[in-house]
């Protein structure tokens, strides 16, 4: 089985506040996977990020942080705000993957899924198996939670990855992003930033720099840390551009593609 998570930077504006998809990138990403499965009979879970749908909102009524009691009632409504966001980037995602021919399947997370500070500690993972065993792409994304200690929080599709993946004992774990992988500080905004073939640890970072003013789950370096636990627990996963044209199609069809591979191993 692989999870293929695809970033909110592509298939979103993460530096806009606007909520708008790039359109071209969902069809031709929704193509590249379709072609993928027709040649193979693999099970497939898409996870895929927040974008300027989710981070913005999230920011604003800072969903996550400590608050006072009588603040619950503006965190609520908060939440659904996010929730509806992200929902509907969701629905546009999903309308170009069954145009596509692809039989998707939304489960949000914030529809069975609980955290304690902020870590995914409950999610009841049957309906995921029963929809991989009829054939089904199941479809997940970076959504709020109910949260034992802080009432309300933010996941990001990144740590449902590595809680679907040790669950579930995924194959394979790809991730797509708007940069070659992991280099030792932000590509875009270094020119002599120097890029890893494989990762190990946070210390090989220069900056621990996320990725935008409005990113609530840690950008690059969030998914990092998400990626060590997932190698932690012995899954190596990788980070590929999915901007770049088939990309997406080799690595599901296991053809060599730039990337990243984060493992403890060396
Ligand atoms: P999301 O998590 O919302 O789904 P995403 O998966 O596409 O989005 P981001 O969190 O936006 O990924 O992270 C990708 C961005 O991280 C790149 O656009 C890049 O500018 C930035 N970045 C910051 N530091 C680094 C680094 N050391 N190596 C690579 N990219 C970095
Ligand atoms: O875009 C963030 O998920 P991510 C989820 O995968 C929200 O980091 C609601 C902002």
């Amino acid at each position: 089985m692989i999870i293929l998570k695809i970033g909110g930077s592509i298939l979103t504006n993460k530096d806009s506040t606007e909520s708008e998809v790039d359109y071209a990138s969902l069809k031709r990403i929704a193509s590249e996977i379709k072609d993928a499965l027709d040649e193979s009979d693999k099970e497939l879970i898409i996870v895929h990020g927040a974008g300027s749908f989710g981070h913005p909102p999230a920011k604003k009524y800072k969903i996550g942080e400590v608050f006072a009691e009588e603040e619950f009632p503006q965190k609520r409504i908060g939440f659904c705000e996010v929730q509806n966001a992200v929902k509907k980037l969701n629905m546009l995602i999903c309308e170009s993957f069954i145009d596509e021919g692809l039989p998707v399947i939304a489960i949000p997370a914030s529809s069975f899924m609980t955290a304690t500070n902020k870590r995914i500690t409950e999610g009841n993972l049957d309906y995921f198996k029963k929809y991989l065993n009829k054939g089904f792409i199941p479809v997940v994304y970076g959504d709020v939670v109910l949260d034992t200690q802080l009432e309300i929080c933010v996941i990001s599709g990144d740590q449902i990855i590595q809680y679907l993946a040790v669950n579930l004992n995924a194959d394979k774990v790809i991730l797509g992003t708007d940069v070659d992988g992991v280099y030792n500080k932000n590509p875009k905004t270094h020119d002599d930033a120097i890029f890893f073939d494989r990762f190990s640890s946070l210390k090989d970072l220069d900056t621990l720099e996320g990725t935008t003013n409005v990113d609530v789950t840690g950008g690059m370096v969030g998914k990092i840390k998400e990626l060590l636990y997932l190698a932690d627990l012995g899954i190596e996963s990788k980070i590929i551009n999915a901007e770049i044209e088939n990309n997406i199609f080799k690595a599901l069809n296991d053809e060599e593609v730039k990337g990243t591979v984060i493992s403890r191993g060396n």
